[in-house]
């Protein structure tokens, strides 16, 4: 048992019904507080992906950029022509940065760590922020949850780190889910592996319920070691991850799901801790995102979730 918030938590039950089903759900772990403090921060980080989202250059073009270009408009069909532009610009800007190296697999096979992806879905109304900064209090609080981390290493290991972590809002009227299984998992041949190597730990920052987009998974898909077709509609045996805000929805990334279509007028927000184990490639490095002024102010457990003395390569001689 574990309090969190002034609340009593069976954390073998909540453990036992995740290895069984792929994903369980708690409730009540933010306090009014904290979901308020959280829905401003979030909603900062919103409006600037909206106004001035990341955009640092371009770089030359190469053959496969046509092909890029199409397989993002396919895989995000919703997102506006302009931010496909964006993500094109920014993988363009990438490889330039990296002395214009090319991918030496078609793009469908890219790992997703690698390809920007367009971060406005939905005809505009939907917003993802991915490497939510932590140095934004609520963001490092969530993350470093003992309830959450005591969960997130149960399964992955005691040494595993922070792939990512994303908000979202699944805007109003939007129907702009693909079932899928997370990164890396995608990029692997089936069967899958057996053991967990990535865990996705969703804060719902409003309620979620079946009209508003609440996540819809397939109850121990994860068993099947298969991953789903990229597409959306229904799948037999669906169920909504229903829940009031400030719960929180915990599933293997081998378990089959999608954000679920939002017939409300107002957005459905989530902040998403996404952990992996320690030897797999996290999503995003967060290190040259953190000053070193700002590293000292935070804990060991956080420095070493965002990739300190975990992600960086220490075995170099140190001479070229
Ligand atoms: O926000 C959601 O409902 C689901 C997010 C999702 O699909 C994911 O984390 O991979």
């Amino acid at each position: 048992m574990m309090t969190t918030a002034g609340r009593s938590i069976d954390i073998a039950s909540a453990i036992e019904t995740l290895g069984m089903d792929g994903y369980t759900l708690i409730e009540g772990l933010l306090s009014p507080d904290d979901l308020e403090e959280l829905r401003t921060a979030m909603e900062k980080q919103f409006q600037r992906q909206r106004s001035a989202p990341y955009d640092p250059g371009d770089g030359d073009s190469h053959p496969d950029d046509a092909q890029i270009d199409e397989y993002l408009r396919q895989m995000y069909s919703t997102a506006p022509s302009s931010e496909v532009d964006r993500a094109m610009r920014l993988m363009r800007y990438n490889r330039a940065q990296n002395h214009g190296t090319p991918w030496p697999v078609p793009v469908e096979s890219v790992l997703k760590n690698f390809l920007p992806r367009p971060e406005i879905e939905g005809h505009g109304s939907t917003v993802y922020v991915g490497s939510a900064t932590p140095t934004v209090p609520i963001f490092a609080r969530l993350l470093e949850d003992p309830l959450l981390l005591r969960l997130a290493r149960s399964v992955l290991g005691d040494d595993c780190v922070l792939s990512d972590m994303s908000l979202n809002s699944i805007g109003p009227h939007t129907d702009n889910g693909a079932w899928h299984v997370d990164v890396p998992l995608g990029q692997l041949p089936e069967p899958l592996p057996e053991i967990p190597l990535t865990l996705q730990c969703v804060w719902m920052v409003d309620d979620f319920t079946v009209e508003n987009g609440a996540t819809r998974v397939v109850p121990r898909s994860h068993q099947s070691l298969k991953k789903p077709k990229w597409k959306g509609g229904e799948m037999k045996d669906e169920v909504a991850v229903t829940g009031p805000a400030g719960s929180l929805a915990i599933w293997f990334s081998s378990l089959w799901h999608k954000p679920g279509q939002n017939v409300t007028d107002a957005p459905r927000r989530a902040a998403l801790c996404y952990f992996c184990r320690s030897w797999v490639k996290p999503y995003s490095d967060f290190r040259p995102l953190i000053s070193p002024e700002q590293a000292k102010k935070m804990s060991p457990t956080l420095r070493y979730l965002l990739g300190f003395s975990a992600n960086a390569l220490v075995r170099n001689s140190g001479e070229a």
